[in-house]
């Protein structure tokens, strides 16, 4: 079959405005003829899922010109383009984000409202894909839509996952897991592109031969291969016409049937072949820090990167005669080590497929590389057991060595007789059994490497990656995270972009500083009253979802702590659980004790195999209902844990949030950037001196921060000088007694086991430190308590937060990525007469 661009074609398309037209009149009646044609259904058959499917298709008709005209743009400039290679990208729901972009939100709630629907239900309809873990994936969907935004021509890798990150049920206080089928119904935002599918190696052996000119060259000669077909999706930027695509490769058998095999009588082993190869990309590990050893994982790995990379030469050699200028057309930025066998694979492909020597070819790839790195805590180093390596990839492995030989042939000479720094550098960690440290791979094969928070750069080079920032400190930069004010603020938060808006205008939301405008209205005691009401309201709204979804009745008008964020120890969801104890531990020794009412409110998943995090789940879950069940407290304390915690339900809450919990043990969480969206929603933040807590600090100033805790510093020193948890035990009263009445089983039923592996753990181990952060974050807690009683004092706290935010749009860090990493322009996106302009 040709699939091959036919250029005979000269018919000029005839454009339908309904398929383009952004007027209310044409949305509403393309959205009656998507309902029949492209979803075959009649109106008065029609359910809410098809509705909404035909609304989609009517948004992704106006996204089409806009991003075919993109992509023909590209390739007619021979633009420099960033390639951004990520195993996970969590982007959310499409439809709101589209109509905002577009512009067109108000016309198509007319359209929608005046066929007797409400825009918000459809909009709620929409299953997102959950193809990612936190914080590492949704950078990747914030970073995606600044790239278009700003108008920087961009492609988004990775895999399309059938089942993306669990659907979460909490039964009896724990947490269950449910697989995630998201493509259930159809995935109307993607077009799948079988035409541009490739073929991946694995297994196997490499033999060695001399081709016709004489040169000595290796071939693998693969056990099997697989074949990626792509799926593309549109990224509309913000009131631009440029739309970049995300691009993720579903994996295939190469033939329905092998039928060498089949007609051997291996009819299993057929079968077999093609299962595996389905397999990859079936299922998202849902580990949100590496795993090691899982095969399979290291298959998707070099899956999706071996697709892309053949994919971007493809484009490439369509636009110029070689890879020579390679590194000057593309820039490839490495989402943490997962995809970071991309390195040797670019290497394979130069020398082996298009017959480069080594040195033109590592030229190329260390021109064409950077890496971002993405945590601190050293198990979360990812390295592949040689063995395993390897066998899936004997050629990947021969390069790797040969890079390694190099290398340290170089250091030797830096570092003359000091084999400590050798074997501290390798790729190959060669101190028992033998692996290929993916980090180091990425250091020596990338132009630029980043952290994404100034401390946790500070701590890179200072720590982590100290020896390579010793060899090539130039390499080392700065970029702290940022998110997109788009999703983040006007789309999860109309109301408050209204009052924004109405106030300083609407160019904030592409130019986040200009927030700072709000700064002159925070002594508006009219515009500080409308701020309340409008947080209010958001809580309202919140607390009656909460009340649906749990059956829980809490009151808007207490204080709204919340935690949404991966159960993870170092991210201490237990430290806040002692401060509940502790309140109601107080209320229970003295019931007229003056407290400000709090709403507790939880949300994230534990992952599967991770037996402290569930165990945490179900603490905070017992908490909650003993508490609940308490007449004497008499509602003035609430804990809620909303199960199934993902982007649709942080757009809900973040808005709704007066107290933002940023509280991991200072050096351990890398930046978050949760921490940037409760503060942008005009919430203040309790937290440590960790991650980009420290810049959020600095920008909204001290007092509007609740600081608590240790520093990296004393965190450092206290472990080194033998931290041990049981001092404050014995010596701090109210702590032990909370630890104790946890120990008892007066949270579970009487059940003075269950608790104990936590309980034990913080009083004989305790690595994350909470004991000694416990009276320091009382404290401020207090403090916290104390200042929400002045509701208007706690106003200007917030409207200051929120203006001084600027620094933490996604399209700042882009920016910085741009200059100071891929030195890429923005290219104008001209659409062609015939289409109407955004409204
Ligand atoms: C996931 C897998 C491997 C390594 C890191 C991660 C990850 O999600 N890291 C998180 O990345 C975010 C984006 O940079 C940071 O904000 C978080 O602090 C970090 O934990």
């Amino acid at each position: 079959m040709d699939t091959s661009p036919d250029t005979s074609f000269v018919c000029p398309i005839i454009i339908e405005d309904d398929r383009t037209g952004l007027d209310t009149e044409t949305i509403r009646r393309a959205l009656r003829d998507n309902l029949l044609y492209i979803q075959g259904k009649l109106p008065e058959l029609a359910s809410k899922n098809d509705l909404y499917m035909a609304l989609a298709y009517t948004i992704r008709d106006r996204l089409l010109q806009r991003w075919l005209t993109t992509q023909q743009t590209y390739l007619k400039k021979d633009v420099r383009t960033v390639c951004y290679l990520s195993a996970e990208f969590l982007v959310g729901p499409h439809l709101a984000n589209n109509l905002i972009n577009l512009g067109i939100y108000e016309q198509v709630q007319k359209a929608v409202s005046e066929s007797g629907l409400k825009l918000e239900e459809l909009i709620a309809q929409e299953e997102e894909p959950g193809l990612g873990n936190g914080g590492l994936g949704r950078l990747a969907a914030c970073y995606l839509d600044s790239l278009s935004t700003l108008e920087i021509p961009a492609i988004g890798y990775g895999i399309r996952y059938e089942f993306g990150i669990f659907d979460q049920e909490i039964h009896d206080g724990w947490q269950v897991e449910i697989t995630d089928k998201w493509l259930q119904y159809g995935n109307p935002w993607e077009i799948a592109r079988p035409e541009s599918s490739v073929e991946v190696k694995f297994g196997g052996y490499t033999e060695s031969y001399t081709d016709e000119n004489g040169n000595y060259r290796s071939r693998w000669i693969p056990d099997y291969v697989v074949k990626g077909i792509p799926y593309d999706t549109p990224i509309l930027g913000y009131r631009v016409n440029t739309a970049n695509t995300m691009r993720l490769w579903k994996s295939e058998a190469c033939e329905s049937f092998d039928f060498g095999r089949f007609n051997r009588g291996d009819y299993y082993g057929a079968v077999d072949n093609k299962v595996h190869s389905e397999n990859i990309s079936k299922v998202l590990y849902p580990n949100d820090e590496p795993i090691q050893g899982k095969e399979l994982r290291l298959e998707q790995q070099y899956f999706f990167v071996s697709c892309s990379l053949q994919d971007l030469i493809r484009i490439h050699l369509y636009e110029n005669p070689s890879l020579d200028n390679f590194h000057q057309k593309w820039s490839v930025q490495l989402n943490d080590t997962h995809p970071s066998v991309g390195v040797a694979e670019l290497m394979r492909l130069l020398i082996d497929v298009h017959h480069f020597d080594w040195d033109k070819a590592w030229f190329i790839t260390q021109n064409t590389f950077a890496y971002t790195n993405h945590t601190l805590l050293p198990e979360a180093l990812e390295k592949w057991p040689l063995s395993i390596f390897g066998r899936l990839f004997p050629r990947l492995m021969e390069i790797i060595y040969e890079i390694n030989y190099r290398f340290l042939d170089k250091i030797r000479i830096i570092y003359p007789h000091d084999d400590g720094k050798m074997s501290r550098l390798s790729i190959i960690d060669e101190s028992g059994e033998k692996y290929v440290r993916m980090a180091h791979l990425a250091c020596v094969g990338s132009q630029a490497i980043n952290g994404v928070a100034a401390l946790h750069t500070e701590l890179l080079k200072k720590d982590v990656l100290r020896d390579f920032y010793e060899l090539f400190p130039e390499k080392f930069s700065n970029k702290t995270n940022g998110v997109t004010p788009r999703r983040w603020m006007v789309s999860s938060n109309p109301r408050l972009t209204f009052a924004i808006t109405e106030k300083i205008g609407e160019n904030w939301i592409k130019h986040l500083e200009d927030l700072r405008g709000l700064e002159n209205y925070v002594d508006d005691g009219g515009f500080r009253d409308s701020w309340r009401r409008i947080k209010y309201d958001i809580k309202a709204d919140l607390a009656n979802y909460i009340d649906k979804k749990v059956g829980i009745k809490v009151d808007p008008s207490t204080l709204f702590d919340v935690q949404v964020k991966r159960i993870h120890e170092y991210k201490r969801q237990h430290l806040n659980v002692l401060h509940i104890v502790t309140l109601y531990h107080r209320l229970k020794n003295n019931p007229n004790l003056d407290i400000t009412p709090r709403t507790f409110i939880f949300g994230g998943k534990a992952a599967p195999g991770y037996f402290m995090a569930k165990l945490i789940i179900k603490l905070i879950n017992s908490v909650a209902e003993v508490i609940d069940n308490d007449p004497t407290i008499g509602g003035r304390l609430k804990v809620v844990f909303l199960p199934d915690y993902n982007v649709t339900f942080g757009q809900r809450v973040y808005p709704a949030a007066d107290l933002s919990e940023q509280i991991s043990t200072a050096g351990k969480e890398a930046s978050g950037t949760g921490n940037m969206k409760f503060s942008m929603n005009g919430s203040l933040t309790i937290g440590t001196l960790d991650g980009a807590n420290i810049e959020i600090r600095e920008e909204v100033g001290a007092e509007n921060f609740f600081l608590f805790g240790l520093t990296t510093e004393e965190v450092y020193a206290k472990k080194a000088a033998g931290y041990n948890p049981q001092e404050y035990y014995y010596h701090n009263e109210e702590l032990r007694a909370v630890l104790d009445l946890i120990g008892s089983g007066f949270f579970s039923r009487g059940d003075s086991s269950l608790f104990r592996p936590l309980v034990d753990n913080l009083i004989y181990n305790d690595p994350y430190m909470l004991l000694a952060d416990y009276q320091s974050y009382i404290d401020c807690q207090e403090g916290v308590g104390w200042a929400y009683k002045d509701q208007e004092h706690w106003s200007r706290l917030a409207i200051l937060n929120v203006a001084r935010m600027g620094k933490f749009s996604s399209d700042r860090s882009i920016r910085e990525y741009c200059e100071e990493i891929w030195r890429i322009q923005p290219v104008k996106i001209e659409l062609p007469d015939y289409i109407q302009a955004n409204a």
